[in-house]
């Protein structure tokens, strides 16, 4: 098949899972197009089968607010023209499938085919995609998709919920992880190196932003610490960066937490670490979860959204309702204190995510649902 794909190309979870996905498909053989206004952060180097499209925003005195979405929408449209795409999969509705839309618009009389998949990553629909300045736009988009997915059945319901879009058909496909990259015996403990024996390593990957919590994630840290020596390290940045930092300070751990600030590859340090912690308000799926789960790190996070489908409660990890700080420090530590408690922890999560959501199978869902949207074209 001839697929572009459009999604955010920074740091961010749908952007990750839009590049692994065009990097596994073609890898099957498809030809795949990123339509994109930065080179996708996870797309290094010459791949067979990819290619990179920038969109360019001309800046002009009147605009204030550049268009990106026209801007988007134009390139879509001359890739899937001079390419002959058959489809296009937006990942993030906002603005992704309001551009392909247009693109499409722009296409009709040429013959051209193109179906439009859009895939719902979390705040599209739970967040910003609410706001009023948007929810026309959004629900207006997402129905004039040829197909649509969700990357969790929370998301489907709150879809189908909150934008009373009865008629849309959503498939849950669920993101994934590569098994070979998220293994933790690949890699040598460089966490450790850092902290030295006789410390227990806990791990927050995120951008930081009010909806992860961080300041949480320092008290919950704070609260294990108090019975457990442990360190942690904090992994990304954004808005709420200086607020965690002040947390630490005021709670007096500032000395057992790192900020490291963002980095591309979380692989080595998800497999150095013995829990990770995620307490977000809400989450769609929790990408970041379900990787330290495939290294076999034990999380403990809120029992929202779609993580209860990523984590399961007593087994691969701890789920507590968000906000209760001292029940998740509680569940870190009994996952701490007992090495065998541990070990069988680490094992079922390694287990259950390379299982359930290996790179391979959920591809291969993208896959026949691709086909499946292209045979109902008219
Ligand atoms: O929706 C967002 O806030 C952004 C998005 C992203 O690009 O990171 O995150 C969402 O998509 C991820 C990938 O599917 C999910 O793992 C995250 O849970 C989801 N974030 C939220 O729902 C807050």
């Amino acid at each position: 098949m001839k697929i572009g794909i459009t999604c955010y190309p920074t740091y961010g979870g749908s952007g990750a899972v839009a590049t692994e996905l065009g990097i596994a498909l073609a890898a099957r053989g498809h030809e795949v197009h990123f339509i994109t206004y930065q080179q996708p952060f996870r797309l290094r180097g010459f791949t067979p089968g990819i290619f990179y499209h920038e969109v360019d925003v001309v800046r002009y005195p009147l605009f204030e607010y550049p268009p990106y979405d026209l801007a988007l929408a134009v390139r879509i449209h001359e890739v899937v023209r001079d390419h002959e795409l058959e489809l296009v999969h937006a990942h993030y509705a906002i603005p992704h499938a309001t551009s392909a839309w247009i693109a499409r618009e722009m296409l009709e009389d040429s013959g051209s085919s193109v179906q439009i998949i859009t895939t719902l990553h979390g705040t599209d629909i739970t967040l910003i995609g609410q706001d009023p300045s948007f929810r026309t736009i959004t629900k207006f988009s997402i129905e004039r998709s040829n197909g649509l997915t969700a990357v969790s059945e929370y998301l489907r319901r709150e879809t189908i919920s909150t934008f009373g879009c009865n008629q849309c058909k959503v498939q849950v496909i669920h993101n994934f992880i590569d098994p070979l990259v998220y293994k933790r015996s690949r890699y040598k403990q460089v966490l450790r190196q850092q902290t030295g024996e006789g410390k227990r390593i806990l791990l927050h990957v995120s951008n930081f932003r009010p909806i992860k919590r961080v300041r949480d994630v320092v008290r919950i840290f704070a609260g294990i610490q108090r019975e457990v020596p442990s360190v942690l390290f904090m992994v990304g940045d954004g808005p709420d960066r200086t607020a965690a930092e002040e947390e630490a300070r005021l709670l007096g751990v500032e000395r057992s937490v790192f900020f490291l600030g963002k980095l591309d590859s979380v692989a080595p340090l998800l497999a150095s670490a013995e829990l990770f912690l995620l307490p977000s308000t809400n989450e769609s799926f929790g990408l970041s979860a379900l990787e330290a789960l495939a290294c076999g790190v034990p999380v403990v996070a809120s029992n929202a959204g779609g993580l209860p489908e990523v984590i399961r409660d007593g087994v691969t990890g701890a789920l507590r309702p968000v906000g209760d700080v001292e029940g998740m420090a509680a569940a870190g530590i009994a996952i701490l204190c007992d090495q065998e408690t541990w070990q069988a922890m680490s094992d079922a999560a390694a287990a259950d995510a390379h299982s359930r959501f290996a790179l391979e199978n959920i591809v291969a869902e993208y896959e026949s649902f691709y086909a499946r949207t292209l045979a109902t074209r008219v």
